[in-house]
């Protein structure tokens, strides 16, 4: 992890950022117990600080250019904090589009991790690192979660959504509103609790959410040189978005923190995630494809979990959670519908299967449970059931073969305005999905 030299870029040592299930048992539990020193002593504590920080800056740094470089420069705060208190500690991401089709059957769910959802009643969580974790505010309480389903999530953007979002945005406030808000604001909402509130730093989670919302940004950064510095839109404040515009109480500018590597750190990937070509176009995996796999004309619903091969349609955002993050509805909408049409289209492909449909399989998720055993073993020798699709008897993998990108889904998709399908079964998930304070 430590690079002794000095590196190029004056970085005495790149931070490797890693996906949470790849640390080992010792490197995640010094992470956890960081956290519990940070909220240690009288409250407010340093990690309340924190929470407070977020919230009180909510109005400018959501909604607006400044949302991606204040959340890095928020998480980096948070990180070098943590270093004081154990210099090894780099923050982990979670890649949620690899739960995205289940998400509920993340292992970041597990009882000696983050635990799970609240309980009913008054939502506090009550397993976990977090269980008797007391947050300050708004006032001082238990830790909420209440999932948007019964006891279960519904699903997230997937692996194919991220990419092609960051594909297709060629100026930087297109990837940023096109990321926020639906993909980033879905996941806040159906965690729920802390979660869909300015208060969401609260739940230990939103470190892990924002590691890899700035992973996405950093992505779409080296996708070409052009992105690499690439900022503009609107502020706040009506003046342009440039690279010199301050972050709102933060002791940076914009360009202090455009470049990772300047900051040096490095996202490592995780391979979980990369059943896609480089375009992110996906990999046809069968002829002819087992019969849950052929498109039937409508995408399963949020909240199915029976067919391991198409990409479900998470559920459309709730209107108090867009307007909370700056956000117009009707443009938020107009989104979603657009990544409707991204999900049709990539189901409909001939022989297609969703390299993350496949994970909320219980088999799966036992296996990636069990790899965290050797303290010593780092992420080198996670095993990654990279080639899910072989999984299945009936599918035999040709991953040589590749389909390109849906044609015209790019130009359909912008022209595309039309409301959202009103899906009952989303509807309802809504109504489960109230704020809990
Ligand atoms: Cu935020």
């Amino acid at each position: 992890m430590t690079d002794a030299k000095p590196h190029s870029s004056g970085c005495t040592r790149i931070m490797e950022r890693r996906e949470i299930r790849t640390l080992s048992d010792k490197e995640r539990n010094t992470y956890f117990s960081a956290i519990k020193q940070l909220q240690s002593g009288a409250a407010p504590t340093v990690y309340d600080s924190y929470v407070s920080l977020h919230w009180k800056m909510a109005n400018s740094t959501h909604g607006f250019p400044e949302f991606l470089p204040w959340h890095r420069a928020f998480i980096l705060d948070f990180e070098r904090t943590l270093q004081k208190i154990d210099a090894s500690i780099v923050l982990p991401y979670w890649d949620w589009t690899y739960d995205s089709q289940a998400p509920e059957l993340a292992p970041i769910w597990r009882s000696d991790w983050y635990g799970g959802n609240g309980r009913p009643g008054d939502n506090c969580v009550t397993d976990g690192q977090w269980a008797d974790w007391r947050p300050f505010y708004p006032q001082p309480h238990c830790l909420h979660r209440n999932w948007d389903g019964n006891n279960t999530m519904s699903a997230y953007y997937s692996p194919e959504i991220t990419r092609y979002l960051q594909t297709t945005a060629q100026l930087y406030d297109d990837f940023r509103v096109r990321l926020e808000a639906p993909p980033h604001a879905q996941v806040h909402n159906s965690i729920g609790g802390e979660m869909p509130t300015m208060f969401s730093p609260n739940d230990p989670v939103f470190y892990l959410h924002h590691a890899y919302i700035d992973k996405a940004w950093s992505e779409w950064q080296a996708l070409s040189p052009r992105n690499a510095r690439a900022y503009d839109g609107t502020n706040a404040d009506g003046t342009p978005a440039k690279l010199s515009s301050p972050l709102t109480g933060l002791p940076y500018r914009v360009s202090d923190v455009i470049d990772i590597g300047q900051l040096c750190y490095t996202y490592i990937p995780f391979p979980g995630t990369h059943d896609s070509d480089e375009d992110g176009a996906p990999i046809a995996h069968s002829t002819p494809p087992p019969s849950d796999a052929v498109w039937n004309g409508t995408s399963p619903n949020a909240f199915e979990r029976q067919n391991l091969y198409k990409l479900r349609a998470p559920i459309l955002l709730l209107d108090s959670v867009i307007l909370m993050n700056q956000q117009i509805v009707g443009e938020v909408r107009r989104l979603e519908a657009l990544l409707r049409v991204a999900i049709d289209e990539f189901n409909s492909l001939p022989g297609y299967i969703s390299p993350a449909a496949l994970i909320n399989r219980p088999d799966f998720v036992k296996r990636l449970s069990g790899t965290d055993k050797d303290p010593a073993a780092g992420h080198s020798s996670y095993s990654v059931p990279s080639t899910t699709h072989t999984a299945t008897a009936t599918a035999t993998a040709d991953p040589g073969r590749e389909i390109g990108r849906p044609s015209g889904m790019r130009e359909k998709a912008d022209v595309r305005v039309s409301k959202p399908d009103a899906d009952p079964a989303n509807n309802g998930a809504s109504r489960v999905a109230a704020k809990s304070f």
